[in-house]
C-alpha cells in the first residue's frame, strides 16, 4: 500500500502551481527555478518508487540547470548503473509532475504502481546533489520532503556536479561487489581519476599550466579539489571561480558560452597568453571546450568533435600497438552538429554514426561498439569500454615491452574516463593525457582538420511540435515541403550543408549551417531561417 496519509499531507504543502505545463525533456524538468518545488516533491517520491522497482538500488537526483541562466533550475534522475532515467518513465516523470491536486496525484501514483507491478514493500534508496545554484537549497528541501513521504532513505552529496553524482549512484550500488566502480565518495573519485592521470603521464614532458574556465559554478569547487589529487602532474589555473556573486553563473562565461559566440569569455581576455591551452567547464562541469589564441592573437575554438578525433585516434593507435587490432573496433558517435570536416576526418578512420542530439542517443549508440567515443559538437561526451572489452584487456597476454606499455594506457584510460555519462573534469584530464603522449601543442592539435565555418541560429515559431525529422534529425519530415525547398537553397553553397530541428530544452527551432567560406555559412543560416519563419 502507498503511504497515502504520509504524502497527502506533504504534497499539500508543495502544490502545483497552475497554469505551468512541466515536462521532462532531454535533460530532465528544466524551467524557472522558483516555479519547481512540487516538482522536487513529487521527484522524491517517483525516484522512491523507481528505487523500489529496482529492489532498493540507489537512485541518483540531480538539481542543476546546467549551462542555463542562474534564475533557472531543474532536476533529472539517474538509473542505477548511473545512466539517465530510462524513456518510459520519463513520461511517468511527465504525467505525475502535472496532476492539478494532491488527490490527482496520489491517483497517478496508485495508476504507476500498478502498472508498472512495484512492490511497496521493497526499500528506497537515493542519493541527490545539486549545483551551486542559489534556489538549489529549497529545492533539495522540497525533493527531501518527497523522499520522507513515500519513506525512501536519502543520501545528501551535497553541491557536486552531475557527473560525480552518476559516479556515486554506480559506484554505491556496486559495493562490495566484483565490478566495484571505486569508492563511494566525490573524494574516492577524484582520487581515481588522479591516480590514474599520473600514471598516464607519468614520465612525460611536465605539462604547461592550464587555464581552466569553471563558470562560475560548481565546476570551481570540483576542479579544486581534483587538483589536489594530481600531484603536481597538471598545473591548474581556475579562473570564474566565483560561485557566491549573484548573477555570475554561465554569465559571459562557460563552455556553452565559448561555443556558440566563438569567441573567448571576456573575463579571460588578459589572462590567456598566446599558444597557452584554456578550457571550459560549464554550470554543472558537464560540457568541456577548449581553445587558444593563435600568435596573431586570433580565437581558436577546439570543441567536442576535436575532442573525439585528438582521443578517437589515440586509442586506436593504443589498440594497435597492444596487438588487439583484430579483437578491438574503436567506433565514434556523433550528432548532425558535428562539423562536417570532422566527420570527414574520422570516417575516414573508422566507423562513425550519426544519431539524435542528447546525451542518451550518443550513450546507447556508443554501447554497440568495443570501444565508443561520443563527443556532441557543445562538449559533452565520454568513451565507453563495452564489458566484454574490459574483460579482454584484462585477460590480455603482451607479447612484448611495447605491447605492455599500450595495454597499460588503455588499462588506465578505462578508469580515467568516466563511463556512466560525461564529465567536463575526467574529460580534460583525457584530453591533457593524450596532448602528453602526442607532444602535441593547441596548435597541433588543431591542425588535425580545419573546421568548415558554420552557424547556429534560433527562430522563434509558432508550434515548434510542427517540425519534425528524420535520419537522425538531418532532414525536416514536415511542415510538408519545407525540406525540398532547404535542399534547393543548400545547393548553391560551396560545400553547404543545413538543417532544422526544434530545440528539446527552449521553445524554438534551431537552424544550422555551413559551408567552405564564413559569410556563405552565415548568408545560408539566415536564408533557411527565413523559410522557417
Ligand atoms: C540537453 C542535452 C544535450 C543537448 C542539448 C540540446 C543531455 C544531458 N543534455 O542539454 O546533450 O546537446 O540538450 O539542446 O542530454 P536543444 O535540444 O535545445 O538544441
Ligand atoms: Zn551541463
Amino acid at each position: 500500500q502507498l503511504p497515502i496519509e504520509s504524502i497527502r499531507s506533504l504534497s499539500d504543502t508543495h502544490p502545483k502551481p497552475p497554469h505551468i505545463r512541466f515536462q521532462y525533456g532531454t535533460a530532465g524538468f528544466r524551467t524557472l527555478g522558483s516555479t519547481l518545488d512540487s516538482v522536487l516533491f513529487r521527484v522524491g517520491v517517483i525516484a522512491g518508487l523507481r528505487s523500489k522497482k529496482f529492489d532498493g538500488q540507489t537512485i541518483g537526483v540531480m538539481v542543476t540547470a546546467s549551462h542555463n541562466p542562474e534564475q533557472d533550475n531543474g532536476v533529472k534522475i539517474v538509473d542505477p548503473r548511473g545512466e539517465m532515467l530510462e524513456a518510459a518513465w520519463e513520461a511517468h516523470a511527465t504525467t505525475l509532475s502535472n496532476a492539478p491536486t494532491t488527490n490527482d496525484f496520489l491517483e497517478a501514483l496508485d495508476a504507476l504502481v500498478r502498472t508498472t507491478k512495484i512492490d511497496l514493500s521493497k526499500p528506497a534508496r537515493v542519493v541527490y546533489a545539486r549545483d551551486t545554484r542559489p534556489s538549489g537549497v529549497a529545492l533539495v528541501s522540497a525533493l527531501e520532503d518527497g523522499l520522507s513521504a513515500i519513506g525512501a532513505e536519502g543520501r545528501n552529496a551535497g553541491v557536486t556536479t552531475t557527473p560525480v553524482l552518476h559516479y556515486l549512484v554506480k559506484a554505491i550500488n556496486t559495493k562490495d561487489t566484483p565490478e566495484s566502480y571505486g569508492e563511494d565518495s566525490e573524494d574516492g573519485y577524484f582520487q581515481k581519476l588522479g591516480s590514474a592521470f599520473q600514471s598516464l603521464v607519468s614520465g612525460r614532458q611536465p605539462l604547461e599550466p592550464l587555464l581552466v574556465d569553471c563558470a562560475n559554478g560548481v565546476g570551481a569547487l570540483a576542479a579544486l579539489s581534483l587538483s589536489g589529487c594530481l600531484g603536481g602532474s597538471l598545473p591548474l589555473i581556475l579562473e570564474n571561480t566565483a560561485i557566491q556573486s549573484p548573477g555570475a553563473l554561465n554569465n559571459a562565461c562557460g563552455a556553452d558560452y565559448v561555443k556558440t559566440m566563438q569567441r573567448l569569455p571576456p573575463s579571460l581576455a588578459d589572462r590567456l597568453k598566446p599558444g597557452q591551452r584554456a578550457c571550459s567547464l560549464d554550470g554543472d562541469a558537464d560540457r568541456l571546450i577548449y581553445y587558444y589564441l593563435d600568435e596573431r592573437g586570433i580565437f581558436r575554438l577546439l570543441d567536442g568533435d576535436k575532442i573525439a578525433a585528438l582521443v578517437a585516434a589515440f586509442i586506436v593507435d593504443l589498440v594497435k600497438s597492444a596487438g588487439l587490432e583484430n579483437e578491438v573496433k574503436v567506433g565514434v558517435v556523433q550528432t548532425a552538429y558535428a562539423n562536417g570536416a570532422s566527420t570527414k576526418y574520422l570516417s575516414g578512420r573508422l566507423p562513425v554514426k550519426c544519431v539524435a542530439t542528447g546525451v542518451k542517443h550518443l550513450h546507447h549508440a556508443a554501447e554497440h561498439f568495443n570501444v565508443g567515443v561520443y563527443f556532441e559538437a557543445n562538449g559533452h561526451g565520454t568513451v565507453l569500454f563495452s564489458p566484454a572489452t574490459q574483460a579482454k584487456l584484462a585477460a590480455h597476454q603482451p607479447s612484448t615491452p611495447a605491447q605492455s606499455t599500450a595495454l597499460n594506457h588503455l588499462m588506465n584510460l578505462t578508469r580515467l574516463i568516466n563511463q556512466t555519462v560525461g564529465d567536463a573534469l575526467s574529460d580534460m584530464l583525457l584530453v591533457e593525457a593524450v596532448l602528453a603522449h602526442r607532444s602535441y601543442t593547441g596548435v597541433e592539435w588543431d591542425s588535425l582538420y580545419v573546421d568548415l565555418p558554420n552557424r547556429l541560429v534560433k527562430v522563434v515559431v509558432q508550434d515548434r511540435n510542427a517540425f519534425r525529422t528524420e535520419n537522425a534529425e538531418r532532414r525536416l519530415v514536415s511542415p510538408p515541403a519545407l525540406q525540398a525547398k532547404i535542399d534547393e537553397l543548400v545547393r548553391r553553397y560551396d560545400g553547404g550543408r543545413s538543417f532544422v530541428r526544434p530545440s528539446g530544452t527552449e521553445d524554438v527551432v534551431r537552424v544550422y549551417a555551413e559551408a567552405v567560406v564564413r559569410s556563405q555559412a552565415d548568408e545560408l543560416a539566415f536564408r533557411v531561417a527565413g523559410l522557417v519563419y
